[in-house]
Order: C-alpha cells, then structure tokens, then sequence
C-alpha cells in the first residue's frame, strides 16, 4: 500500500520573485527513491521535508507532496519513499508503475553496506534499459549516505562516482543523519536535471515540428 501525505513548507517571497510569480508556471516533479532496505530512503525524504533527523521510520511507503518556492517560482514536490522488494529474484526490480510515475530517480545506498551498492548498480540497469524501451530520459542521481560512518565504509568514494559515470549520471555522498545541506542539495540538483530534460524534449519536439512545417512547405513546392 502507498499512503499519500501532503506537506507544505513556503518561504518568504521578496516582491521581485512575487512579481516574478505572475510569468512562471508552477513546476510539478515526481521523484522516485529507490534502493535497498536500510540504506536512508527514509530519512533522506524526511529530512528534506521537515529538516529533521528522527532516527527511526518504520517501513512505510509512502507519497509525500511537498509544496515550496525555489527562485520565486512554485514547486510541487511529489515524493514516492519506495519499500525495496525482500525476495533475491525482485531485488532490484523497478514496477512499470514506478517507472512511468517518475520524473526523475534517487538512487540510495549506504556507504558501509557493498550489497545496498550492487543493488542501486542492478536498478540503475534496469531503469537504462527501460528507457531505452520508452525512449524516456528521466535522470537519475546515486547518493551513498551515512558518510558520518566513515569508520565502517565498504564502498569508496571513487566506486560511486564511477558508477555514476558510467550511467551518466550525477553522485553525490552524503549524510542524512548529520546534514540537512547535502539532502537539499541532491533534492534541488534532481529538480534542475528535470527541467532541463524537460526544455530538451520541448526543444526537440519543436524542432521536428519545424522539420515537419518545412517539409511541408518543400513537399507543395514540388507538386505545384
Ligand atoms: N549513521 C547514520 N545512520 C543513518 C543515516 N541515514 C539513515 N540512518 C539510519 O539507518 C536506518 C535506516 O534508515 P531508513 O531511512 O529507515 O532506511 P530505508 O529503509 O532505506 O528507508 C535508521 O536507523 C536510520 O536512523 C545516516 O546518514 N547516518
Ligand atoms: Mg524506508
């Protein structure tokens, strides 16, 4: 069962983003966070939603709406905190379901667990090739949290950023249990990576309809 929460955080807006306001649409993501049991999904979402770390969470899926304004502009966060599946032959399995609600993907594991890293390696190839398939290209970003446990790590730094490479995609280490900062930042970098796939497929839409109004315009030319 997903439970959906709704949650609304609002800053103070100057009246130049206020006037501002009035031009720019409201941006809505989905934003999918994936991984391994015990890696920080959790505590990741809670801590960008109320700034706090609480230490324990239970194992709950849940959908939180997330209301805030970035640069003057609305945004609507909408967080799926997913439940990784126990069983060895669906670890790392994404649902068609997830796949298609996601505007853009956390991908979580913690620095002192190396299985939490080779499950965020099997989705990170599952996701891939699946947007191969649907020709989709919502971006991903890996995070390995609990960089407070430097004492128990088992996955280096580079193994991450190399992973990430490899996918093309961004990484970032981070401890939810120490700071709010590396949390908001992995929050407000996934929302830019959106947008920006989201101006390069209106872009590329644009330019076919260009190609298509050109071709047209030849294509009379022709028969007249
Ligand atoms: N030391 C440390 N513990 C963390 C950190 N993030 C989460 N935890 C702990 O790891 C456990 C699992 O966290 P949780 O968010 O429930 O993981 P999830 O199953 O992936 O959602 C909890 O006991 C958290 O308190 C972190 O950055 N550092
Ligand atoms: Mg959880």
């Amino acid at each position: 069962m997903v439970v959906q929460v709704e949650s609304r955080i609002r800053y103070s807006s100057s009246s130049s983003s206020r006037r501002m306001e009035a031009h720019q649409p409201k941006v809505e993501a989905n934003i999918l966070l994936l991984g391994a049991e015990n890696v920080g999904k959790s505590a990741l979402t809670v801590r960008f939603l109320t700034r706090r770390f609480i230490g324990e969470y239970g194992s709950i899926e849940s959908i939180y709406t997330h209301h805030d304004k970035i640069d003057g502009r609305d945004i609507c966060f909408n967080i799926w905190d997913s439940i990784c599946p126990q069983n060895i032959e669906e670890l790392g399995h994404i649902s068609d379901r997830q796949l298609q609600w996601s505007d853009g993907f956390i991908l979580v594991y913690s620095i002192c667990d190396r299985p939490s890293f080779e499950v965020v390696r099997r989705q990170v190839q599952h996701i891939r090739q699946a947007q191969q398939k649907l020709s989709s290209s919502a971006p991903l970003i890996i995070v390995g949290n609990k960089r407070d446990l430097q004492h128990r790590r088992a996955v280096s730094s580079e193994e991450g950023r190399l992973l990430a490479l490899s996918a093309d995609c961004d990484f970032f280490e981070i401890s939810a249990a120490e700071a709010y900062h590396g949390v908001l930042m992995v929050f407000h970098e996934l929302l830019e990576l959106i947008r920006e796939a989201r101006a390069l497929k209106k872009g590329a839409a644009g330019f076919r309809g260009i190609v298509r109004s050109m071709s047209a315009v030849f294509g009379r030319k022709r028969t007249e």
